[in-house]
């Protein structure tokens, strides 16, 4: 009944799980020796994990006990963002806080609002995340937080269209016959899916990466088609223009299990292949051989395949790209085969009890309003106003590092450093938004403290157990929250409830929790192929290509190509497509600083395409400068057949202070939103690159 084995000696393997915001959700299997963590390995027992961690959270010990961890609290005093702090007490830290909080509570329910929570996937665990945090801010009345910056453009396509964040089961995949990589490095950020797609490929599968970079992934499949970014709805449409004239389509499935197929078929015949070349910047044939492929295989009754990842969706039309996607498999009947379908997130699977978790009747009736994380940088700026709500006075960072990762940085900078902000930052690490804070407040890792967690990626819930003891006098965040409840007179018991159990509240009875304590991890029963007969989870039960919610809000009921804000070909002075996808060795800003990780990936790295660097007079690793209107960042340069022409790459997402010049990617990003689920637009951005040096 003890997943903590004693081994001989006094060496102990205690089973947890990876805490990343990656779709894997690895089971680990930590050796701790005299209360020290020696080791962290994948565990054998889990299948999804196989033993095998990514090259990332093997180097976990090395974060753990980094020197550079945060021991104890600390408090201002220089500048903000000189990072020039004293260490105080817990007491004193938290007294402070929890009466700067009160005073601006104390002045009534719309003033509470000034006060704003700022979190997202630094930990995916759903005790660590929102849980003691969230109940604390809902008895405050402090603002909502609208959490966009990842995936909600292609959580609400997908919802639209299939009902929620559901699809095929990853394991399956090892048994598809063609698989569409569209929008991601697998190799770099799933590689537990990519074990299955190789498996596929060993038994003949033909694997199709669409990405406008030349990813590791791509290298790897049979073929790679570089459209450019923000074009894939443009293709998904000319996909089923073709599927349609050649009459690949299981006409029984779709009359039986969609919605909307007149619709959508009349809007497809406006997308020839020739059309959508143009767009996407790709060869006519290659779209057409893309459809044959697509619409061939499935016709012979074999099981294709689509792993969408976010990738994709960072752009205006992110969440119609989405849709569109969504909207094949259910044209060719995919979805009757176990191996056939499509994945882009599994989460919508968890029954987990966010009510229970969160506790939204401790608002009493109040209704805060919503800030939007990405647009944090606008949001700190403005002033009161009627329409606005109290200027933001307070705000309280946790599992987040937003001065280096959200968009338009100049702008979030020059929030962050207002005199008159009050800025507490709960962390590990003194990072970039850290530099800011007027408290830091050291926060226990996964090795540390209790979580249990749901999985993007597969269907498995896991229990993660501490490990060793907290490093210094680090404390989880829940902790945290509950201190400063207490010192803030909340007194409802829900303030009191202990991590463990806040463990069981997650899911309730819905999963069997001993097994959880006993094995580390348990499975959901989700049919092998769960859409084979419709039952999908929208009004409807079918797959809607049209929206009638959608159409009701006034939008477009079906998919669309939407045009980037800042499409390729649309500047003469920004003529350049930059998309920032994440570096393999980091996880976002997460690892940057960890030594062994960063000496791998060196240093800011921009891929260029040779003749995008010879027109500029840009030899291949100088230094150069990358700017647009927003602002401007050094990096070195190199010129990589990984880029395609008119399209540079800016792997992230560096700390800016570990960066060349106290700068990352996100000085050019912009604060403008998706098509739908209100997301940040990091890969729709146009700049101009320029040689500064040869060093
Ligand atoms: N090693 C590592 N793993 C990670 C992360 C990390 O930072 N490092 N981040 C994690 C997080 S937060 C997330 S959300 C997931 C993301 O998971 P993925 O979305 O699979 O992540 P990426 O590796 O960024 O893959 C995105 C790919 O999309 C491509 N792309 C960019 N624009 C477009 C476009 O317009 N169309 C198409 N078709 N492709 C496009 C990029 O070139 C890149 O190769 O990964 C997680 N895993
Ligand atoms: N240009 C560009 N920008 C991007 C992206 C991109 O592709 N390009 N990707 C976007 C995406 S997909 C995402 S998801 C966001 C990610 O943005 P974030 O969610 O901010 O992710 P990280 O940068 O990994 O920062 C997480 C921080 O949480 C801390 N942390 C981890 N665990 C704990 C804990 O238990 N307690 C506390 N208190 N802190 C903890 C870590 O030390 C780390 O500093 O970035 C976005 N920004
Ligand atoms: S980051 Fe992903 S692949 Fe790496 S250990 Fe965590 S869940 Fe597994
Ligand atoms: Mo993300």
């Amino acid at each position: 009944m003890n997943t903590a084995t004693e081994k001989p000696g006094s060496s102990t393997i205690v089973i947890g799980a990876c805490p990343h915001d990656c779709p894997d959700t690895c089971s680990l299997a930590t050796t701790v020796e005299n209360g020290v963590a020696v080791r962290v390995n994948g565990n054998a027992a889990h299948p999804h994990t196989a033993g095998v961690l990514c090259t990332k959270v093997s180097r976990y010990t090395e974060r753990t006990y980094h020197p550079d961890r945060l021991l104890y609290p600390l408090k201002r005093t220089g500048p903000k963002g000189s990072g020039q702090f004293e260490r105080v007490s817990w007491e004193e830290a938290l007294n402070d806080i929890a009466e700067r909080l009160r005073v601006i509570a104390s002045r009534g329910p719309a003033a509470a609002q000034a006060i704003q929570p700022y979190s997202y996937a630094g930990t995916m665990g759903l005790v660590q995340g929102e849980s003691m945090a969230a109940r604390f801010f809902n008895k405050l009345g402090a603002s909502f937080l609208d959490r966009t910056i990842c995936a909600s453009a292609g959580g609400e396509g997908l919802t639209q269209t299939l009902g929620g964040k559901v699809g095929m089961r990853v394991e399956f995949f090892a048994e598809s016959k063609l698989i569409l990589i569209w929008g991601s490095n697998a190799i770099a950020s799933s590689v537990h899916f990519w074990r299955h797609a190789q498996a596929a490929k060993r038994n003949g599968a033909k694997l199709i990466c669409i990405d406008p970079r030349r990813s590791e992934t791509a290298d790897k499949c049979h073929e790679h088609i570089a459209l450019l970014p923000g074009t894939d709805a443009a293709l998904a449409l000319a996909i089923m223009h073709e599927l349609i004239q050649h009459d690949w389509l299981d006409h029984d499935y779709l009359d039986q299990h969609t919605l909307g197929w007149d619709l959508l078929r009349e809007r497809a015949l406006q997308w020839s292949p020739e059309r959508a070349a143009v767009i996407c910047g790709i060869p006519v044939d290659q779209i057409r051989s893309l459809a044959k492929d697509y619409g061939t295989c499935a016709m012979q009754g074999e099981p294709v395949a689509i792993r969408m990842n976010y990738g994709l969706q960072r752009v205006r039309g992110g969440g119609n790209a989405v849709r569109a996607i969504a909207c094949l498999p259910a044209m060719v009947g995919a979805w009757r085969h176990r191996a056939g379908g499509v994945l882009l997130s599994s989460s919508g699977m968890f029954p987990v009890d966010r009510e229970a978790l969160q506790r939204n009747d401790l608002l009493n009736g109040r209704t805060p309003r919503t800030i939007n994380m990405a647009t944090i940088g606008d949001d700190l700026l403005r002033p009161a106003s009627a329409s606005f709500g109290p200027a933001i006075e307070a705000l309280i960072v946790y599992n987040s590092n937003p001065v280096a990762v959200a968009p338009e940085s100049a702008k979030v900078v020059q929030g962050f450093s207002r005199q008159d902000l009050f800025t507490v930052v709960l962390e590990h690490f003194q990072t970039d938004t850290a530099d800011y804070a007027d408290y830091v407040l050291p926060a226990t890792t996964q090795l540390e403290h209790w979580d249990v967690h749901l999985s993007y990626g597969h269907t498995d819930v896991l229990l993660n157990r501490p490990a060793i003891a907290p490093v210094g006098e680090a404390k989880p965040n829940t902790e945290i929250f509950r201190e400063l409840a207490l010192r803030m007179q909340f007194n409802e018991a829900c303030f009191r409830e202990n991590d463990l159990s806040l463990c069981r509240t997650a899911y309730g009875k819905l999963v069997d929790f001993e097994k959880l304590l006993s094995q580390g991890f348990a499975s959901l029963q989700v049919p092998e192929a769960p859409f084979a007969h419709g039952n999908f989870p929208t009004l409807s039960g079918k797959c809607e290509f049209f929206s009638a919610r959608l159409a009701g809000e006034g939008k477009d009921g079906l998919p669309d190509h939407v045009p980037n804000y800042e499409a390729f070909g649309t500047s003469a002075h920004f003529p350049l497509a930059m998309i920032s996808p994440p570096a393999r060795n980091f996880l976002n800003s997460t690892f940057v600083n960890v030594t062994s990780l960063r000496d791998i990936e060196g240093e800011p790295l921009l891929e260029i395409h040779a003749q995008d660097a010879q027109t500029r007079g840009i030899q291949s690793g100088s230094i150069v400068r990358v700017y647009n209107l927003r602002g401007e960042y050094r990096c070195r340069v190199q010129i990589s057949r990984r880029a395609r022409a008119g399209v540079v790459v800016g792997l992230g997402i560096w700390w800016r202070k570990l960066g060349m010049d106290g700068k990352n990617v996100n000085e050019v990003t912009s604060q403008r939103l998706t098509d739908m689920g209100r997301a940040p637009t990091f890969y729709d951005c146009l700049v101009e690159v320029e040689a500064i040096s040869k060093d």
